[in-house]
């Protein structure tokens, strides 16, 4: 644990009580804070309660002795509309602000010698494969790597800074918009695309809370930019006339450049330095497949580079990268049918990165679906030979897909995985995919807990047909 000393001897709500929630009322507690916790559903208070953290109803309480409001990233900030423990801070002066922005201002009171790096990466897609490998790649070449923020657990149930330690951060734009004061050596945005509009009042407002993190580093540290989007292009380019040319890096999946990183074909090249090379061979990452995950290489090995390593020690560490689990996580391979696990893909954009990596699919999807709807598929939809559509997203999915890619309703994940697996028996090379294009929260806790259930039921299943097998 962090334990947070800015708030000794006043008084700190934490609003929220999941991961966030609980790890930052330890904290501050540990850190000699009065902490006011709470959560809106009694569930999440009684296992704050057995964790550990005490309980007391901000709904019923007086707000005047609040010094701050420490809001977790799921709870509306600003829109569709702020939460009301948020208007009950604002009411009384107190800001509301995140489990970040209390790591940041711990930073900020260390000496200088003693700091961690701060390597923070944003953008829609890949964030948690690109901090996963860059933590990989730190530790791999000998340094004492810590990864966390949106992916895994929250920053501060992790060990406290020490000299000569890193700190790869993925941030969710809700996660930045709770942070003010977090300056990153290195800070990564990977890519931009519609998701969580909802939550910042459109497109706009999503692409502003992901540029924050660069105005927050001021004019200090290394800003790397992936190009390939347009929004992300013109924001390289502001970038540039705002900032020392050194200091930002561009990155690319196709697009070649004298100065940065970039992947083409099958190799990664580092053009940093005067000459270009390539560098990285992507046919030996196997954990690192499509040309999202080569944007993903190419933003992490110019992150590693900057913070001083080598570059064959980074490639021999891409190269031995384990992947993450819920990314197109090969979870059974039946007589050549592979069952593939990207329960991670929580948007249209991320299940295209997954369907463009196969043929022959049969896809699992559905959920709660998110505005953007299915239209980024098109161009890919020849790859699928049909889909099993599931949650509350199944009539808009089916609506969506008719005439361009034959769907059946089968309301949840188990009658989905049945109805696939009969279809793709005795088609060696087909795939089964869940990347569901939706989030998971309609039937299931979390996406993590949607790929665990998937795992589990075409490993039951899988051993029901062996069984049946064997008895007739
Ligand atoms: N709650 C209320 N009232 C509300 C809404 C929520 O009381 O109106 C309570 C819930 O009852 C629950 C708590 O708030 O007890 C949940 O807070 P949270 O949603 O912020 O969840 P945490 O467990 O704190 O997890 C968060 C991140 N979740 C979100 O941003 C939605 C986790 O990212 C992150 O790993 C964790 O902090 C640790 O830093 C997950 C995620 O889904 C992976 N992120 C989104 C994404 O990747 O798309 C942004």
């Amino acid at each position: 644990m962090i334990p947070i000393h800015s708030y000794k001897g006043r008084r700190v709500a934490v609003f929220g009580l999941g991961r966030t929630g609980i790890a930052a009322a330890k904290a501050l507690e540990a850190g000699g804070a009065e902490v006011s916790s709470w959560d809106d559903s009694e569930t999440a208070r009684a296992n704050a309660e057995a964790a550990g953290v005490h309980l007391d109803d901000l709904n019923r309480r007086d707000w005047g002795d609040i010094a701050a409001l420490i809001l977790s990233p799921g709870i509306p900030l600003t829109h569709p509309k702020p939460h009301r423990m948020v208007e009950l801070a604002q009411s009384v002066g107190a800001p509301v602000i995140g489990d970040i922005e209390l790591f940041a201002r711990t930073l900020a009171e260390m000496p200088e010698h003693r700091r961690p790096k701060i390597i923070g990466v944003t953008g829609t897609n890949g964030k948690s494969t690109t901090s996963a490998l860059i933590g990989h790649i730190l530790r791999e070449t000998g340094r004492n790597a810590i990864v966390a923020g949106n992916i895994g657990d929250a920053i501060l149930a992790q060990d406290p800074p020490r000299p000569g330690s890193y700190y790869v951060l993925e941030l969710s734009s809700y996660q930045i918009d709770l942070t003010q004061t977090l300056e990153c050596d290195v800070a990564v945005l990977l890519n931009i695309s519609p998701d969580h509009l909802d939550r910042h009042g459109g497109f706009d407002g999503y692409f502003a809370a992901k540029k924050r993190l660069f105005d927050m580093q001021g004019n200090r540290g290394i800003a790397i930019i992936g190009i390939d989007d347009d929004e992300t292009n013109a924001f390289y380019s502001s970038l540039r006339q705002r900032r020392r040319e050194e200091q930002i890096i561009p990155i690319s999946a196709g697009r070649v450049f004298a100065r940065g990183v970039y992947a083409l074909g099958d190799r990664v090249y580092d053009a940093l330095d005067s000459a270009s090379h390539p560098l990285v061979d992507l046919t030996k990452a196997q954990a690192l497949p499509g040309r999202h995950n080569a944007q993903n290489v190419a933003a992490a090995l110019a992150a590693v580079r900057m913070l001083g390593i080598g570059g064959r020690a980074a490639a021999d560490a891409i190269a031995s990268f384990g992947g993450l689990p819920h990314r197109q996580e090969v979870v059974a391979n039946e007589a050549g049918v592979r069952f593939v696990n990207d329960s991670k893909a929580t948007n249209a954009e991320a299940a295209l990165q997954a369907i463009n990596c196969y043929s022959d699919i049969y896809w699992i999807a559905g959920g709660r679906a998110k505005e953007d709807g299915l239209e980024v598929l098109e161009p890919s939809l020849h790859r699928i030979r049909k889909a099993y559509l599931i949650g509350e997203a199944q009539n808009q999915f089916a609506t969506e897909l008719d005439g361009k890619v034959r769907w059946q309703k089968c309301g949840d994940l188990a009658n989905a995985l049945a109805a696939a697996r009969a279809d793709t028996a005795g088609s060696p090379g087909s795939v089964v995919l869940l990347s569901p294009a939706a989030a998971s929260f309609d039937q299931f806790k979390s996406f993590e807990e949607r790929g665990e259930a998937f795992a589990r039921l075409v490993l039951d299943q899988s051993a029901t047909v062996v069984a049946a097998g064997g008895a007739g």
